[in-house]
């Protein structure tokens, strides 16, 4: 049978560039390591394009003569569509005749998005292991472009409407480990620079908040399957053979959106990891399950940075999120986890719909309490088919066009941003230390900021610079 060669590309770009992040060599991504390492037990040669700065399109086309794929395949979150766009065209207009498929989370959430973009000629939604692998199945006997993708489930066909798809789940405990070696993984950022290996211990999360991508994907699979863990075990053996290949990881990062959702997979999970690996470890967790009895645990593990997510400052709008949890029970969080030593990290947003100046003030109040080890803010940004998406889908901008990123701009109409937003965002954690060392001064303070924005929005809004930031502090 012929052996098929796959490439892969990945846009992580946008990330890079637009938060001015100075790491160059990119990190790892579990999608295309697993979807990488599944074809290749079945035959295939796969190969990587990463795209770490602007798309070029000279630097794609060496890459195609040179590799002559069978197959492209494209991953690409929604903050990657400039990329996603690019590539399409430069596809269309050169290798039309090359199947080029496109997956991840950007036509997870909006699985319309592959009939209005040009040079994928399917798209597939949710878990890809099984699709992919029917795919280059269908190719190594020898199936034509037409016949490639019908009947496959995950898969939509461009122009071909699929309204009702479904999705099937992979069991993620049999699914090879991730393939590293086609990131070269030695050169990227996560060992070259920060040593750490990235795991993923779960796929999907129990919670179900209004803005996420979890409210989207979540409704594809069948309630009981979309939330699944890996076992003790299986993350082991991972990491033990990582460990074998990359000497200097010195700190495992759990990436999962959830690290545990069952008491009794943490403490196996303890058991197996100190006495397998015993490697400090980052993780992220919820507010609501953070108790004595889990972070006691978490730090018996090697837990050494706990983030989580506090959102917004308002309580009432963090409900309407999904995240009903109070403003005492977030301290209390963070609390408790320092009392154990573990560092904290918090994750906020700015720009949900109907966000007040007051429950800024309140937001930086909350992190100027909780003094977290690290902070992250973001700009809102309106997930197509998100609960929220709906709240604000009158307010955006502009719906048809696509922009850059979020990381440069909100996609809402200003005069539906809370007053100052942008220099606010700025200006995040310097409110948050100027309220931990003025206490109640701060709010004139931040009065006096909201008249000095305005000059700044009456025309300069150019002076802001940087988006998603993270400093230690
Ligand atoms: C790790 C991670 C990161 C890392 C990125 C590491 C890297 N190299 O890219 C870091 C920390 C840098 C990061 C940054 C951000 N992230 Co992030 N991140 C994740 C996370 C937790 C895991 C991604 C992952 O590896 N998943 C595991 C793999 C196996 O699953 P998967 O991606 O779904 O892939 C499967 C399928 O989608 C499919 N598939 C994927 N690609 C392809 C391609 C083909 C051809 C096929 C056939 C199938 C296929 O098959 C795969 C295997 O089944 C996800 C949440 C999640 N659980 O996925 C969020 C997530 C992707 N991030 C998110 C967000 C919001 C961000 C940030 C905007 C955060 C911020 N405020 O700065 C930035 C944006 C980065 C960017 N440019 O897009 C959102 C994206 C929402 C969206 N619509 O785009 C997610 C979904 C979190 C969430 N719950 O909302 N992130
Ligand atoms: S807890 Fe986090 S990952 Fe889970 S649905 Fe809410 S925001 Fe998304």
């Amino acid at each position: 049978m012929k052996k098929i060669k796959v490439l892969f590309i990945y846009p992580e770009s946008g990330y890079n560039t637009y938060n001015n992040i100075s790491f160059k060599n990119g990190r790892y991504y579990h999608g295309i390591g697993i979807l990488s390492a599944v074809i290749k037990k079945m035959g295939c040669i796969t190969s990587l394009h990463h795209i770490l700065n602007e798309f070029n399109a000279e630097k794609l086309n060496k890459k195609i003569i040179d590799f002559n794929p069978d197959l492209i395949c494209t991953s690409s979150t929604t903050h990657m569509m400039m990329d996603v766009l690019k590539i399409g065209i430069f596809l269309d207009e050169y290798y039309k005749n090359i199947p080029s498929i496109i997956g991840g989370i950007i036509v997870s959430m909006d699985n319309e998005l592959i009939h209005n973009i040009r040079g994928f000629h399917a798209a597939v939604i949710g878990d890809g292991e099984i699709a992919l692998g029917e795919i280059v199945e269908r190719m190594s006997e020898g199936l034509k472009l037409n016949e490639l993708f019908s009947g496959i489930s995950n898969i939509i066909i461009k122009n071909i409407s699929n309204a009702s798809i479904k999705v099937k789940c992979m069991d993620i405990n049999t699914i090879p480990f991730g393939d590293r070696d086609i990131f070269k993984f030695e050169n990227l950022d996560d060992y070259s620079w920060f040593k750490r290996l990235p795991m993923m211990s779960s796929r999907g999360c129990p919670f179900n908040c209004l803005f996420c991508a979890n409210s989207v994907l979540s409704k594809y699979y069948d309630k009981n399957s979309y939330v699944r863990f890996r076992s003790a075990d299986n993350i082991c053996c991972e990491i033990e053979e990582n460990l074998k290949k990359y000497p200097y990881i010195n700190h495992i990062q759990f990436q999962s959106d959830i690290f545990f959702k069952d008491i009794n997979w943490l403490k196996e999970f303890k058991t197996e990891y100190k006495e397998r690996i015993n490697l400090p470890f980052h993780c992220l967790l919820r507010i609501e399950q953070v108790n004595e009895e889990v972070i006691s645990l978490l730090k018996d593990s090697g837990c050494e940075l706990i983030l989580m997510g506090v959102e917004t400052g308002d309580e009432i709008l963090r409900k309407k999120a999904g995240k009903n949890f109070k403003q005492n029970s977030i301290l209390q969080a963070f609390n408790l986890i320092k009392k154990y030593n573990i560092k904290t990290g918090s994750f906020n947003i700015m720009g949900l719909p109907n966000e007040t100046v007051s429950g800024l003030i309140k937001l930086f109040k909350i992190n100027a309490q909780i003094s977290p080890d690290l902070a992250q803010i973001s700009i809102y940004y309106p997930y197509k088919n998100t609960p929220f998406y709906k709240e604000v889908e009158k307010f955006l901008i502009d719906k048809n066009q696509v922009y850059k990123t979020y990381f440069e701009k909100s996609l809402l109409e200003e005069k539906y941003l809370v007053n100052g937003f942008y220099y606010y965002y700025n200006n995040f954690l310097s409110f948050v230390t100027l309220y931990k060392n003025t206490n109640g001064f701060f709010k004139r303070k931040i009065l006096d900021f909201r008249v000095k924005h305005r000059l700044i929005s009456e025309g300069k809004l150019k002076n802001v610079k940087n988006s998603t930031f993270r400093i230690i502090f």
